[in-house]
């Protein structure tokens, strides 16, 4: 493995101030109702970088209340469309401009590679808000040709207080694919936000407010999952929950929801999806896709490519250019220029990863690259290639690299799982990729391409990957009301 920095060298240190830690409630940064704080680590080092305000039930019963009373009476549901497009797009002007604090602000706190973070993150971040705040005043409804002399009108309308709960792997990404749609149909929101990091989103959060968005339309509670996490799923008041994050919790999320109020919930969840190398593609460049598909932001990814399919023919060949190419992986601190893999987000993703590789050798396969530990200190990890029917999630840089001789084969065994995220599929022939594309249980299927994502797609899971689609026109269905008006026409001429 090529270590770009070794990470047992001094950690760089972030150029960039941590302004807030505390939890944002009705357009305020407030301690919470405790008192109590927890410490958000620097994943280098296993360090703590901030105490953060711990928000448990009696703060999202505060955030809740704010949220309520800015969509009961305050003006954002009610205000133009265009004002609520123009304080989104003044968000995401203000994203912009503060680039660079937001990006170091994700590397410190979640260990991705700034390049990454920066090149990729930030600008998606940006450009999502943006693509949402151009559908705010483009949300029409329905006259409907009814039977009988009706004026039948449909109205969408927006669906009161959403509860948003997102995760660490991406945590300003997720923050916007949850806060930008809800807030352009007019909704208002309390999100929690991963307790690995807390950090971005009360940053951005507060260039929403910079930018307009009213008191209480907004509140972010940093905190744990069965805490605050939990209260935000059983609160009465809350309208509609979106989550992303593991299947486990997923269904927790949606059983609180029914025993509570009924809400109706969107999931985005795990997922052990398949890249499929047919024996027409080029090998050099299926290699190169296939790393990236599942070492990207260090295999902490819902849709990482973690099964690799390689047609027997080229298989061999396959197996010892991934093996080169993950050797090549320049592991080090994500804050130098360089490095494609950071550590992973903390001791207990760590140590689940390396258990999955000595699980797989221990029941057979054969580990060809990495696999143990980088360093002595932070949770970096060896890039793994390996080869072993795996089922569940790693969530980690460990390829599984398997062997197929069809087409019906591999459909078979790529659909053979509970999930149904994404998948990718590698051949010059248009017949299998177009059949490919038709037979794969999944919510998203890359063909020649992977992780392509842009605010137009729509993103989810078949299967237990999830409930929902976000993004693109379907993202606004999860954050509206469908409203049926009916009126007579009294002496209609017609
Ligand atoms: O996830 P959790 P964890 C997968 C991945 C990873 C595994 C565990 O395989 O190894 O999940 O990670 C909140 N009520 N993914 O434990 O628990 C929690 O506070 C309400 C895939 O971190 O799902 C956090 O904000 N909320 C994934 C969020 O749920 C609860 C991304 C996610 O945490 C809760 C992350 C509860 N009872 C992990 N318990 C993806 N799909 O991208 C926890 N939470």
């Amino acid at each position: 493995v090529v270590t770009g920095a070794a990470p047992n060298d001094e950690p760089i240190q972030p150029c960039v101030e941590i302004k807030h830690t505390q939890l944002l409630i009705n357009g305020n940064f407030v301690d919470a109702a405790s008192g109590k704080t927890f410490s958000t680590l620097d994943p280098r080092t296993g360090e703590a970088i901030a105490r953060v305000a711990e928000g448990d039930a009696e703060d999202i019963n505060r955030a809740v209340a704010a949220a309520r009373r800015a969509f009961d009476e305050g003006p954002w549901p009610r205000m133009s469309a265009y004002e609520r497009c123009r304080v989104l797009l003044r968000f995401a002007d203000l994203i912009e401009s503060h680039a660079e604090e937001i990006a170091a602000l994700e590397t410190w706190d979640s260990g991705k590679p700034l390049e990454q973070a920066a090149g990729a993150e930030v600008p998606m971040v940006a450009r999502f808000v943006r693509y949402y705040a151009g559908w705010a005043d483009k949300i029409h409804g329905l006259v409907v040709p009814a039977d009988g002399p009706h004026h039948a009108q449909v109205l969408h309308e927006p669906i009161g207080v959403a509860g948003q709960i997102i995760p660490w792997n991406f945590p300003l990404l997720m923050f916007a694919w949850k806060v930008a749609p809800a807030l352009a149909c007019g909704n208002t929101v309390v999100l929690k936000t991963a307790e690995q990091t807390p950090l971005s989103a009360l940053y951005v959060a507060s260039l929403l407010h910079e930018a307009g968005v009213p008191e209480g339309v907004l509140n972010v509670i940093s905190g744990f999952g069965p805490t605050a996490g939990a209260a935000l799923c059983s609160h009465m008041d809350v309208d509609k929950l979106a989550f992303t994050g593991s299947t486990g919790t997923g269904k927790i999320i949606l059983e609180l929801a029914a025993r509570s109020n009924l809400k109706p919930v969107t999931l985005e969840l795990g997922g052990k999806s398949p890249f499929v190398v047919m024996d027409d593609a080029d090998v050099d460049q299926a290699v190169e896709l296939a790393h990236h598909a599942v070492f990207f932001n260090q295999g902490q990814c819902c849709c990482a490519g973690s099964r690799t399919f390689v047609h027997e023919r080229v298989y061999d060949e396959f197996v010892e250019k991934s093996k080169a190419r993950a050797l090549n992986r320049v592991v080090g601190d994500p804050f130098r220029k360089g490095v494609e893999q950071g550590p992973q987000i903390d001791g207990e993703q760590f140590k689940k990863i390396l258990q999955y590789v000595k699980s797989g050798v221990d029941t057979g396969a054969t580990l060809v690259a990495g696999g143990e530990r980088v360093g002595d200190r932070g949770f970096y990890v060896h890039p793994t290639d390996e080869m072993k029917i795996a089922q569940e999630e790693i969530f980690g840089p460990v390829q599984t690299i398997l062997k197929f001789r069809g087409v019906e084969e591999v459909m078979r065994r790529a659909n053979a799982t509970p999930y149904g995220l994404a998948a990718g599929v590698f051949t010059r022939s248009l017949d299998v990729a177009n059949t490919m594309a038709r037979a794969l249980r999944a919510g998203t299927v890359w063909i020649n391409c992977y992780d392509v994502f842009d605010a137009a797609i729509p993103f989810g899971g078949f299967k237990m990957s999830g409930v929902g689609r976000e993004k693109g026109p379907y993202g606004l269905r999860n954050y509206l009301q469908t409203k049926s008006v009916v009126t007579p026409i009294r002496d209609a001429a017609w």
